[in-house]
């Protein structure tokens, strides 16, 4: 069970919808596939999908700091020493997504080589999650198709709406078009990845309080320390932290301060190993879950819902799995599907998938 090398390889496919929000937009998906070779031939994968304008990581970034630092530091190490290897990585502080990726491969590897499911190896509560699709900015109208598209042909019936950075009167309207076209049946919440300030996002959340949402996440900066703590405590809804609060540390800070009532997990920055803590703190406080999606493809979005359904926690919410949606192709030799609004665990061992060859020699960048 040692691991002999790991592989970096930066890949490029575009979106057939493009996806914008407040603090950015993605087009393409430059990502970097990560496998984990070890000295019994099992290979594990995952997938790091960078977001610069969230973490200053790039997708040239993160194959450097594989292979320039993380790979040297795991390769001799046993696919059993988890802790091991995340405390190797975890002398640097940032590169959240790069760390991420390695520690999933190794986990993929690890489940592979004992024929066993990762999300059993992690907690094996369900095996599938019900799923929320995230609508980008675009005119209320529009927002309603694609809302109702995604419930007639994938069974949806949660939505994340992007707000922030614009007049926030539209993206009021945009709420409210949701909820008198879709009904009251649909689950609706918003996500303004820092967009408002403290009293926007308070003139904001006034304006929807006859909409029924169930979260607001991220309305404004966890920066605005104690104008946060002043919108958070006058929200009626559970007040998620997203990119405010990536680690265990992090969540502590914002949950103990005021900043924030929930929390999202995303395995693209915290892996499985930093997940499972999260989570385990998450139970510990009482706080809800949301597994959040980074803009991830089909092989984040295969792990996003290895680890959700692992737990009891993580798999009560609708998890936010559909991103890879608008992609225009993808890299899996079995594509995911969405049924009923559900997406299940993969049942082969380790995340259950195959990287296409011929898919990867079309996307990849570096040759
Ligand atoms: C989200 O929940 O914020 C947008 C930026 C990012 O890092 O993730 C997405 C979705
Ligand atoms: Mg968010």
């Amino acid at each position: 069970m040692k691991i002999t090398r790991v592989e970096a390889i930066p890949y490029a496919i575009p979106y057939a919808k493009p996806l914008r929000f407040a603090s950015g937009e993605v087009t393409v998906a430059e990502h970097v596939l990560v496998r984990v070779h070890t000295n019994e031939g099992v290979v594990g994968v995952a997938d790091a999908p960078p977001r610069p304008f969230t973490y200053g990581e790039t997708q040239a970034g993160v194959v450097a700091v594989i292979e320039q630092l993380f790979a040297p530091q795991v390769v001799g190490a046993s696919l059993l020493e988890r802790e091991v290897i995340i405390n190797r990585l975890d002398r640097t502080v940032g590169n959240p997504v790069a760390k991420s990726a390695v520690d999933m491969a190794v986990w993929d590897a690890l489940g592979r080589t004992l024929g066993l499911r990762v999300t059993d190896l992690l907690g094996g509560y369900t095996d599938r999650m019900r799923v929320s699709h995230m609508l980008g900015f675009d005119e209320p109208a529009a927002m309603v198709a694609e809302a109702e598209r995604m419930r007639a042909v994938h069974g949806i019936t949660t939505f994340k709406v992007k707000v922030g950075r614009r007049p926030f009167q539209l993206d009021t309207a945009v709420v409210r078009a949701l909820r008198e076209g879709l009904g009251d049946e649909v689950e609706l919440y918003v996500d303004g990845n820092r967009g408002w300030s403290p009293a926007e996002s308070a003139r904001a959340l006034h304006e929807m309080a006859d909409l029924g949402l169930l979260f607001a996440e991220e309305l404004c900066s966890a920066d605005d320390v104690l104008g946060r703590r002043w919108l958070v405590g006058q929200c009626n809804l559970p007040f998620i932290a997203d990119e405010s609060a990536v680690t265990p540390a992090d969540v502590t800070r914002e949950i103990l301060g005021g900043a924030a009532t929930a929390v999202s997990i995303k395995t693209a920055r915290t892996g499985f190993t930093y997940s499972q803590r999260v989570h385990h703190l998450a139970e510990g406080l009482g706080i809800e879950v949301v597994m959040g999606n980074q803009i991830d493809g089909q092989l984040g979005s295969v792990c996003t819902v290895a680890f959700g359904a692992a737990y009891r926690l993580t798999s009560q919410r609708a998890g936010e799995l559909s991103n890879f949606l608008d992609m225009s192709d993808d890299l899996l030799t079995e594509p995911l599907e969405i049924r009923d609004g559900h997406l299940t665990v993969r049942p082969g061992p380790g995340l259950g998938v195959e990287i296409h060859p011929d898919k990867l020699a079309r996307y990849r960048t570096d040759r």
